[in-house]
């Protein structure tokens, strides 16, 4: 009896070691800021106001790919974009990039615009080169919401 117990609160201990041994591990992963930024995690989910927008690391010139997970209960999409001279942000999306105000560099299409609970992988598809840039979701009133990084590439 005394034994069996013993043995439980071992294996509860080992356990719990075990799990806070993980967490120690993800922690330092995931907050190595030298790390490469080819692949960029981006999750979004609900909050009560609008939506998260979390990206980690931010992209460089280096970005490959965008892993996005979507936590949200609505579909969502994104562009990556270089936000030209002369022009702010909500500039270059009431003009939809035209007027030379933005160049896409990353988009996501059917395939590749997480429904709810769905990790999908964008491809950056044009060189970033240095700028101005914003990530965002285009879905009408979903960055004025939460949904936009904005970030220089040197
Ligand atoms: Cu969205």
């Amino acid at each position: 009896m005394n034994l069996k117990a013993a043995i439980v609160a071992t294996a509860a201990a080992l356990t719990l070691g075990v799990g806070a041994a993980g967490c120690g591990d993800d922690e330092d992963s995931s907050g190595d800021e030298t790390a490469s930024a080819e692949e960029v995690s981006l999750t979004t989910g609900d909050t009560s106001d609008g939506f998260a927008w979390e990206v980690e690391p931010t992209p460089t010139a280096e970005t490959k790919t965008i892993s996005y997970t979507n936590h949200s209960k609505q579909p969502h999409a994104l562009i990556i974009a270089r936000i030209n001279e002369g022009f702010t942000f909500d500039e270059a999306y009431k003009l939809r990039g035209e007027k030379g105000s933005a160049t896409v560099v990353a988009e996501s299409d059917e395939k590749t615009s997480p429904k709810p609970d769905e990790t999908v992988t964008v491809d950056v598809t044009k060189p970033i080169k240095p700028g101005s840039y914003a990530m965002f979701c285009p879905i009408p009133g979903h960055y004025q919401q939460g949904q936009l990084k904005e970030f220089e590439v040197e």
